[in-house]
């Protein structure tokens, strides 16, 4: 229950690696290539039929395939230009709150949770997680691996000399923090204080500041423009960043806030991925619009939005399948799902969120680079912040791209997702007490 989880500062980085089991390839590692399914034509939709509502025909061909086999036979969309949703294409099902129909396999209870059931997605404020300072206080009693810890031991009981300065800027570097950020840091705490004693918690003091300073700029909520109905967010980003998971985290947000949500499943590669996305529509209790494995993901999204415009839906939330950003065709099929929701609304999408995995250190530089390339992103969630968190990169991306950051995730559970604020994360980073 909420009131039993640690502090969200404890779970930003206090806790061990193996309690955390981060899916995400590392910088390096070898890739997972994502298959790609059939080109079925969904670019030129500008003639694609109206509204696609709750048929949902049987394809016995298609659910005859085992989920891994499928995808594993069809070749990415480069080069091949869709021509509209193919009538004989299985129409979306739309499942809503009371009756989706879910793999038996897979029910709410695989996905953990801090909310008890169903029924009170929307729960009272009293029936919150602990306040944000509470948290936040508690888990700085238990940070232990933050960065402070490599940075202030230089500093015991030692005079502030260049090879100290130099120890100090390699380990903010480490620290992902970034070649500029670091420089910058340390001539702060060098300023005036050049082979003086100088206390732990004055260089904390001051990595935190410089830190928040660095971060203030793109700390910014994110604003659902009401004016846009439905206010379109796509989800971009590697495989397990944990798109689908913030998906549902945002969307308990959404409904606690009065909006009617609806959920598109475009990770049309798996199966799993598909019922992933349906239990947590009908944890948060918003309709999920999906079709069957290996249907056209840009097609979907298009239908998602019609769908949505007509029954009134605030926030339309579409989930893509992870892609390694350095596979072209797999990006180029992101920019064709982006093209496609565009012939609907020019405007959109209103939001293209990049999920960022907090485990994956530098390797975030070229995702951020090549996602804003393929599918122009508006803003950063960062995952997996209770975990052996790099956190550092935040700050190097925020120098980098000045991209917003609007959340961070910290835990699995649908609560455990937080508005990304500077100066808490720099304290946290710093390893400083939070002041209420
Ligand atoms: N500890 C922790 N785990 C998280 C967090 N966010 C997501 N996860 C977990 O990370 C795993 C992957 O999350 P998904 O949401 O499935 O990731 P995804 O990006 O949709 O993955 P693909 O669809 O395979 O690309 C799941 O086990 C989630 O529970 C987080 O903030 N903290
Ligand atoms: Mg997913």
């Amino acid at each position: 229950m909420a009131e039993n989880k640690p502090g969200f500062l404890s779970r930003l980085f206090g806790r061990k690696e193996a309690e955390v089991a981060p899916q995400t390839p590392q910088a390096g590692g070898e890739p997972e290539a994502m298959p790609s399914p059939p080109a079925t034509g969904a670019d030129d939709l500008t003639a694609a039929p109206p509204t696609v509502t709750t048929a949902s025909p049987d394809t016995p061909e298609e659910n005859k395939t085992a989920p891994e086999l499928a995808g594993a036979d069809l070749q990415p969309v480069e080069g091949l230009e869709p021509e509209g949703t193919s009538p004989q294409e299985p129409l979306p099902q739309i499942l809503t709150e009371a009756g989706p129909q879910l793999r038996p396999d897979i029910t709410a209870a695989d996905i953990p949770v801090s909310e008890p059931a169903p029924a009170e997605v929307v729960p009272p404020a009293s029936a919150q997680p602990r306040g944000w300072w509470q948290r936040l206080t508690e888990g700085m009693r238990r940070t232990s691996t933050s960065l402070s810890d490599s940075v202030t031991g230089l500093f015991t009981k030692r005079k502030l000399d260049a090879t100290t300065l130099e120890e100090l800027e390699d380990a903010l570097i480490q620290a992902d923090l970034g070649v500029p950020t670091a420089m910058r840091i340390t001539e702060a705490i060098s300023a005036g204080r050049y082979n003086k004693e100088i206390s732990p918690q004055e260089v904390k003091t001051i990595l935190a500041s410089e830190v928040e300073k660095a971060l203030s700029p793109v700390a910014k909520a994110l604003e659902v423009d009401r004016s846009k109905k439905p206010f379109v967010i796509l989800m971009v980003g590697v495989n397990g960043a944990g798109k689908t998971t913030t998906i549902g985290k945002l969307s308990q947000k959404f409904r606690q806030q009065g909006l009617k949500v609806m959920l598109a499943a475009g990770d049309t590669f798996r199966a799993a991925a598909i019922e992933q996305l349906k239990v947590w529509g009908e944890r948060v209790g918003a309709p999920v619009l999906a079709r069957e494995q290996g249907a056209d993901a840009a097609g979907l999204a298009f239908d998602a939005l019609q769908e949505a415009k007509a029954n009134g839906t605030d926030v339309l939330l579409i989930d893509t399948a992870g892609r390694l950003q350095n596979k072209a065709g797999l990006m180029a099929e992101l920019e064709k799902i982006v093209r496609v929701i565009r012939k609907f609304d020019e405007s959109a999408p209103h939001a293209t969120l990049l999920v960022l995995d907090a485990t994956v250190g530098q390797n975030a530089v070229s995702q951020v680079e090549l996602f804003q390339k393929a599918a122009g992103v508006t803003g950063l969630v960062m995952t997996k912040l209770d975990g052996t968190a790099r956190g550092g990169i935040l700050v190097a991306l925020a120098a980098k791209f000045g991209l917003p950051v609007h959340f961070i995730g910290v835990g699995e559970g649908v609560e455990d997702l937080e508005p990304f604020t500077a100066g808490d994360f720099a304290k946290a980073i710093a390893g400083l007490e939070a002041t209420a």
